[in-house]
């Protein structure tokens, strides 16, 4: 009986694998609504709320320094993937170009189609996320979130939003298109914040 103190189990990979999530090799596609088709040149993101309004095009963005990552995704509802590569913008290096009212507190994420996330400036600019416009090493597809999509690995990947169009910084935390239907407003999946009423 004591050893099981001692032992991991089998499956969690070295505290990879968040409580209740399973392991896939696939690549589920979750959207709610179609998939949205466009050209990468028609790609633009909008800078608004408490910021300079500013809007980034293709080619501003494959103009900023370029970044490729691996890590593991979880979803909400429990399949996790391990070492996926994404390449990209950082969010930190898109950051050094905005001019944000310091009363900003929170970022919603807006997409083509009209989904919507929202975050903590603190969860936002971590190091790791990336607005990436490739996976694997090939151009991102479209039921994927392509031609650009936020990554934010550390939450659930309900807080990634796919066709990625504008950010909006915020003075206060208001919830997004799942967070409006119950969903949890951070989600980390090591805490297990799937819904709102979960600590
Ligand atoms: N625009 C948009 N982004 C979205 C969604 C969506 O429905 N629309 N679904 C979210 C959810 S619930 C998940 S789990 C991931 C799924 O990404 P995938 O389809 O690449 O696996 O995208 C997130 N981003
Ligand atoms: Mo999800």
């Amino acid at each position: 009986m004591l050893g099981n103190f001692f032992k991991k189990p089998a499956d969690d990979m070295d505290g990879r694998i968040p409580p209740g999530q399973t392991l896939t090799t696939r690549f589920p596609v979750l959207t709610y609504g179609p998939t949205q088709h466009y050209r990468p040149e028609d790609t633009v993101i909008r800078i608004t709320g408490l910021a300079r309004e500013q809007t980034f095009t293709w080619a501003d963005l494959l103009a900023l320094p370029q970044t490729t990552l691996t890590y593991d995704i979880h979803c909400v509802t429990h399949w996790s993937k391990l070492d996926t590569t994404w390449t990209g913008v950082r969010v930190t290096d898109l950051m050094e170009h905005l001019q944000l009212d310091p009363a900003a507190t929170h970022v919603m994420q807006h997409s083509v189609g009209g989904y919507t996330t929202n975050l903590s400036l603190e969860d936002f600019t971590r190091p790791e996320n990336l607005l990436a416009h490739t996976f694997n090493g090939e151009p991102l597809d479209a039921e994927h979130g392509g031609p650009l999509r936020l990554v934010v690995p550390h939450l659930y990947f309900w807080k990634s939003a796919k066709w990625l169009t504008g950010l909006e910084f915020m003075a206060a935390d208001k919830p997004g298109f799942w967070e409006v239907n119950g969903y949890h407003m951070r989600g980390d999946p090591f805490k297990e914040q799937r819904y709102d009423d979960d600590p």
